[in-house]
């Protein structure tokens, strides 16, 4: 008799925002991601906070569940859990181990490299990075360059790495300190470039002595469905920042940096699908000053969808002349 898999569900786990006071931690949560200051902490390795403040009344939680049971734990300080398919992981450094901020982010991501292959879940799919003062120091000794550095001296130990770089959000908090936290997979997702945009890992010499390693998108194909993980997405055309001091037109720049990039995903991967029939699942928009919101409020679902969960959220975009930036996930 051949085992037969239960139902075949179409992703391995799921992903929504969830009002913050009713969001639970059980058997089959992979991660529960706060985002404010001076939240409680919730004791277990599964509990994910970022110190930006939400914009919005009802502050939200995002839940990542997983279809099939969970295991979690804590090795090498580096908070896990895996459910087969997909390995989530996050750790935190305090200030005083970000003294040297290019060998910090080296030493991490070698890190949490050893602890993806000790588990079995080796490729990179997906990372955010908060980092506190993230534009403070100047020219080359910016902590975002500096961040940037060590994580490509880690990422380029591997051939061919730019190849497969994970999408990414590198954001700046007013509170202290680093936390990254990560979806690792078994196998490899597919890299997506923007083509209005030079790739990050392309980027020339002026924006720092390394490049920053991430990709503009990961597909992730599952047996039925798909997910495409957008990554911080902003006012950039080639590798120029466009629309200074012009919150407005930095949106919807934007929006058309990811609608190019959604469709670019759907050209190579799913041949004559239109971006419109691919929905966001939630999205995430950064402002660096919160009092940009009023005035951009009644673009937001012109642009991304009426129906579209948002969350909207007061961060440093690590290049000082962008005023916002916003990522997402689309199935
Ligand atoms: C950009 O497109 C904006 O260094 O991981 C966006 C997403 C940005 C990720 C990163 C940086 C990163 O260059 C900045």
């Amino acid at each position: 008799m051949t085992a037969v898999r239960p139902d075949p569900t179409v992703r391995p786990y799921s992903v929504s925002y969830v009002d913050e006071s009713v969001a639970k931690i059980d058997e089959q949560t992979l991660a529960c991601v706060r985002f404010g200051r001076n939240l409680p902490p919730i004791d277990d390795p599964r509990s994910i906070t970022i110190e930006l403040e939400q914009l919005d009344a009802a502050p939200q939680a995002q839940l990542w569940r997983s279809e099939t049971p969970v295991q979690h734990g804590i090795d090498d300080n580096i908070n896990y859990a895996i459910n087969g398919e997909v390995l989530f992981g996050s750790i935190r450094l305090e200030e005083s181990d970000l003294l040297h901020i290019d060998n910090a982010s080296f030493r991490t991501y070698v890190r949490l490299d050893r602890l993806m292959q000790k588990l079995g879940y080796p490729c990179w799919q997906r990372v955010w990075i908060y980092m506190a003062d993230i534009t403070q120091g100047d020219g080359d000794a910016e902590r975002y360059r500096q961040f940037s550095l060590g994580r490509h001296r880690a990422l380029s130990l591997k051939p061919g790495f730019e190849l497969n770089l994970p999408a990414a959000t590198a954001i700046g908090t007013h509170g202290s300190g680093l936390n990254i936290y990560f979806i690792a997979g078994k196998s490899p997702g597919i890299q997506v470039e923007n083509p209005r945009q030079v790739s990050a890992f392309s980027y020339p010499r002026e924006y720092g002595p390394r490049s920053p390693s991430f990709s503009r998108a990961t597909l992730r194909r599952w047996a039925e469905g798909a997910h495409l993980y957008v990554s911080g997405t902003a006012s950039i055309v080639g590798h120029a920042s466009q629309h200074l001091d012009d919150p407005a037109m930095q949106l919807n720049e934007v929006a058309n940096n990811i609608r190019a990039l959604v469709q670019n995903a759907l050209d190579h991967h799913y041949a004559g699908q239109d971006a419109s029939e691919c929905t966001p699942l939630g999205l995430k928009l950064y402002l660096r000053d919160r009092h940009y919101l009023p005035a951009l409020r009644s673009q937001i679902p012109q642009l991304f969808g009426a129906a579209t969960p948002i969350l909207c959220m007061e961060g440093d975009i690590c290049r000082r002349d962008l005023l916002l930036e916003v990522e997402g996930i689309y199935a």
